[in-house]
């Protein structure tokens, strides 16, 4: 093995074994939400986490910290496995440092109580300035990765004029422009509203600015999250199911179209905010529904590409080869986290359109019915994707073959069984009203209350029953990744790519630069307004409050 090669392993080693050791906090405070929430425990904090805190540290662990290093991480291995070449090693070294440095910087501050802000950081809670610092330098890093992958790409369009970018690389490639687009509003709103009012040189913050802001950031984020499971849908499943990618052509569409689509839509996050009128909320519900256009040619590409591995199987009839499919087969252990984060897709997409629905929305926003929503989504496929794919990472960076691999296929079947049935308790709690990101175990879940709510029990203690078969996939899952850690008998652990059955040859889907033209400008006309808008009407500002205070912090935080 040469030195880039070892280099190379070494960065990847590092950015899996991380957010994988953080993760399991990560996992823990998931599980103490669903006890909190269900009124096992009636009280403010538990073990010294406070619930606040504990929420913050689950959400940035695992939505934040996991998928952005996850991400640059399978961006490397794609870069250096199908461009055949090494991107520059001081640049790769300084990304993955300053995305060390930045978690370490937040998690202090999360850690230590002084950032009880949720993953979502909206005004007017407010974090210690180390907070926000560290989140920006952990973008930065990865912003550093991904500009350091584009030479390489540049020097293998000149080497190969007429060659195909390989689909990898354009998936890839789109989740980071998509990651570019979305970074730049939240860098303004951290750099010029958040970190100033929490370093106290300025009092007040303008909360409806800060949201826009933010979910101008928040909703191209999930496509971020989505686009590097996209990759393994598109150009591996259909090698593990044993048959060829339907069509390589919508596959390169798809993730085009997210470069265009993903960010100009993010007032669907704020259809209940003042301050914004419904015209703009209205354009941002039009796009909304075009940007589950790819999702739904991803449904018919990938339905398409497992039909045509069932039936080379001998599968018959409209849905036979389903049946068809190696959902057993331990050699093949990644195909059941990859295909049941379909399966769990298919309500997670399905859950989003309803919350896109203007008047809809407002039935089911800010209930237990969103964070159902998003553990079907994040929670779903990206999640088992990025499971699936860090174990691969890990043994290909070690050179080791992953472990206990009868118990890695089952990891994902018991993720669907909990994380179905804490969702299905969330939805239907949800519709009855109870409100996301509350303690109930203090109020509503507590016989004691004169608030308790006693047609909110069951659907509580739904969640906690899925969310004690989720703590026992990922401990299965932890005992996996751990083992094969620690395992030292070099062999090689098997990673391929799908050829496609239909191979067209498309021009407009050769180049990104339409693509990012179009979608800069989508972004223009879909915020330009809506931005005007709050800079004329709005006056005043917030000053910072705690989450578990109805009334203002005195001073800010770093005091
Ligand atoms: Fe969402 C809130 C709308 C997708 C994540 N979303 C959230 C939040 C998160 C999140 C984290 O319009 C909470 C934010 C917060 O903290 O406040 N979402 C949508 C829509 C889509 C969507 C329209 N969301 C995602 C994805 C996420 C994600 C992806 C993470 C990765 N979401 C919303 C809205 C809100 C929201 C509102 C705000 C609600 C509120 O009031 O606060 C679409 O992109 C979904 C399109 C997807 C599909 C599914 C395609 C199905 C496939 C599987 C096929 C299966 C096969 C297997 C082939 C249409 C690809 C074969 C098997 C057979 C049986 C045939």
């Amino acid at each position: 093995m040469n030195d880039t090669s070892t280099f190379m392993k070494r960065q990847v080693f590092l950015l899996t074994l991380v957010p994988v050791v953080l993760l399991i906090f990560g996992i823990y405070h998931g599980l103490l939400q669903t006890l909190y929430r269900a009124g096992i425990i009636q009280a403010s904090s538990f073990l010294g986490i406070e619930y606040y805190q504990g929420l913050t540290a689950h959400g940035v662990i695992n939505a934040i910290v996991l998928t952005t290093f996850f991400a640059v991480a399978f961006g490397h291995f794609l870069v250096f496995r199908l461009l055949k070449e090494a991107p520059n090693a001081k640049a790769v070294q300084a990304s993955t440092r300053l995305m060390l440095l930045g978690s370490v910087l937040a998690a202090l501050a999360i850690f230590s109580g002084k950032a009880n802000v949720l993953y979502t950081f909206y005004p007017p809670l407010q974090a210690h300035p180390t907070f926000y610092v560290g989140l920006t330098l952990a973008v930065v890093g990865s912003w550093v990765a991904f500009y350091s992958w584009i030479p390489v790409y540049l020097n293998f369009r000149k080497r190969h004029p007429e060659q195909k970018t390989p689909m990898g690389i354009v998936g890839i490639f789109s989740a980071f422009i998509v990651w570019q687009i979305a970074t730049v509003p939240v860098a303004v709103e951290i750099l010029f509203m958040l970190l100033p009012w929490s370093l106290g040189w300025v009092d007040e913050v303008n909360v409806t600015l800060a949201r826009t802001l933010f979910w101008f950031f928040g909703h191209p984020l999930v496509y971020f999250w989505l686009l590097p499971v996209y990759v393994m849908y598109y150009t591996m499943l259909p090698k593990l199911a044993g048959g060829k990618l339907y069509s390589d052509f919508a596959g390169r569409f798809v993730f085009l179209a997210f470069c265009v689509l993903s960010a100009p839509l993010g007032l669907h996050h704020q259809f209940a905010d003042p301050g914004i009128s419904s015209e703009w909320k209205g354009l941002h519900t039009v796009l909304t529904s075009l940007v589950a256009v790819p999702s739904m040619l991803t449904a018919f590409t990938l339905a398409a590409s497992l039909e045509y591995a069932g039936k080379k199987r001998g599968a018959g009839g409209v849905l036979g080869f389903l049946f068809y499919q190696p959902y057993f087969d331990r050699k093949k252990w990644l195909f059941p986290y990859l295909m049941c984060g379909l399966i769990l897709f298919i309500f997670g997409g399905a859950t989003g359109i309803v919350n896109a629905s203007f008047s809809v929305n407002k039935v089911v926003h800010n209930t237990a019915w969103i964070p159902a929503h998003f553990h079907l989504t994040v929670g779903g496929p990206v999640f088992l994707g990025i499971l699936g794919m860090s174990l691969k990472l890990l043994a290909w960076s070690r050179g080791v073959a992953v472990k206990l691999t009868r118990a890695a296929y089952m990891v994902p079947y018991l993720w669907v069984c909990g994380v179905m049935t804490m969702s299905s308790g969330q939805f239907i709690g949800g519709l009855l009203g109870e409100p996301r990101r509350t303690n109930l175990g203090l109020t509503y879940l507590n016989r004691s209350s004169e608030m308790f709510r006693s047609d909110w029990q069951f659907s509580t203690m739904m969640a906690v029953v899925g969310g004690v078969i989720m703590t026992i996939a990922m401990i299965t899952y932890f005992v996996i990744f751990f083992h094969t850690l620690r395992q030292t008998e070099s062999a090689e652990e098997e990673i391929e790519f799908a050829e496609p059955l239909h191979d067209e040859d498309i021009g407009f889907v050769r180049n990104f630069r339409p693509w990012v033209i179009a979608g800069a400008i989508a972004c223009v006309i879909a915020y330009a307004p809506p931005l005007l808008e709050i800079f004329r009407t709005q006056s005043g500002g917030a000053v910072a409050y705690s989450p578990s205070s109805p009334v203002p912090v005195q001073g800010s935080q770093q005091k």
